[in-house]
């Protein structure tokens, strides 16, 4: 066995603790998201890393993306063996290191929520971060409970019965808020300030704390890479992914766009979209329309309510 080594790195990107030289998509979501999770979090972190795409881009071996220290665990127990970490480094006297699950959506929405919900049922003292990217991208793109309606899948297909995805995704940040959890965010890559500030809030929980981000996967969803962050902002700006923190049970929407884009513009950019018929597109629009008038509310931040904060 050889020594793990890092591939060659340019000046400036040797300061990302998520290092080029991983083998994700140009334009990957997850990748960015990732950069932007080692940056903020900084060094004294553990990561526990579910299978998904951003094991298999990051870490084949002899190479390795990670500059924090890392390890690889199943879906079925990456919360799991997190909690041994965190009891491990509360057993050496050690309250600085955060334990951080770095795990996809079908990883925590579906195949790994088990262990998920045991680990926050538990009150360990670890951050749980999923890259939201809507599919398991790694086994070919087939659909998770973070699909969202009508989207083509290999499967959910497309034909003269069926027409993309029959249902709608799972609310992860309130199945998570039910465990009792102190802290839960729901964030995006295209909001880095927003991440950042969640992040750290999510740091410094003593206890479970998570954080969902919004990353777009070009290659399961169908678009060109040069474009992610733009289909991440136009989610945002149609009201189908929203930028809100759940804080002891309190609900604050931390962007709440003024001028909303009919869901249409995000769809259409997507080939994963492209079947869709003008009811299914009226579904969607009343979907978002609808889920953004109950997050006002449950924010207090309704017509009558307390005014809208100001964007990021
Ligand atoms: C118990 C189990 N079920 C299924 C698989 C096959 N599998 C490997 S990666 C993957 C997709 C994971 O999706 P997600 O967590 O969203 O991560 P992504 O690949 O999108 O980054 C699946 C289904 C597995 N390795 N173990």
């Amino acid at each position: 066995m050889g020594e793990l080594k890092t591939v060659p790195q340019s000046k400036q990107s040797q300061q990302h603790l998520y290092a080029p030289g991983h083998s994700g998509c140009p334009g990957c979501g997850p990748s960015n998201a990732l950069i932007q999770v080692c940056d903020t979090l900084g060094k004294d972190i553990i990561v526990v890393n579910a299978t998904g795409c951003m094991e298999i881009t990051s870490s084949q071996y002899p190479q390795t993306a990670w500059r924090v220290p890392y390890i690889h665990s199943l879906f079925e127990n990456a919360p799991a063996v997190a909690s041994g970490i965190a009891r491990a480094l509360k057993a050496q006297g050690n309250d600085h290191t955060k334990v951080v699950v770095i795990a996809g959506d079908g990883s925590t929405y579906d195949i790994g929520f088990g262990a998920l919900s045991g680990m926050l049922e538990r009150q360990e003292n670890v951050l749980y971060v999923c890259y939201d990217n809507q599919l398991y991208a790694n086994t070919g793109v087939q659909k998770s409970g973070a699909t969202p309606y009508g989207a083509a899948t290999t499967t959910t297909s497309v034909g003269s019965v069926h027409r993309g995805k029959e249902t709608e995704r799972k609310p992860i940040a309130e199945i998570i808020a039910a465990h009792g959890v102190k802290y839960v965010a729901s964030a995006s890559i295209a909001y880095y300030a927003d991440l950042q500030m969640k992040l750290n809030k999510a740091r410094a929980v003593q206890g479970p704390s998570f954080v969902v981000i919004d990353a777009p996967c070009c290659l399961g969803a169908g678009f060109d890479g040069g474009i992610t962050y733009k289909v991440a902002k136009l989610n945002v700006a149609t009201r189908l992914w929203f930028l809100y923190e759940i804080e002891n049970g309190k609900y604050k929407l931390n962007f709440n766009p003024a001028n909303p884009k009919p869901v249409k513009e995000y769809l259409e950019l997507q080939k994963r979209f492209k079947h869709l018929d003008a009811q299914q597109i009226e579904h969607i629009q009343k979907w978002a329309d609808n889920e953004y008038n109950e997050l006002l509310v449950k924010s207090g931040q309704a017509p009558g309510q307390k005014p809208p904060v100001a964007p990021p």
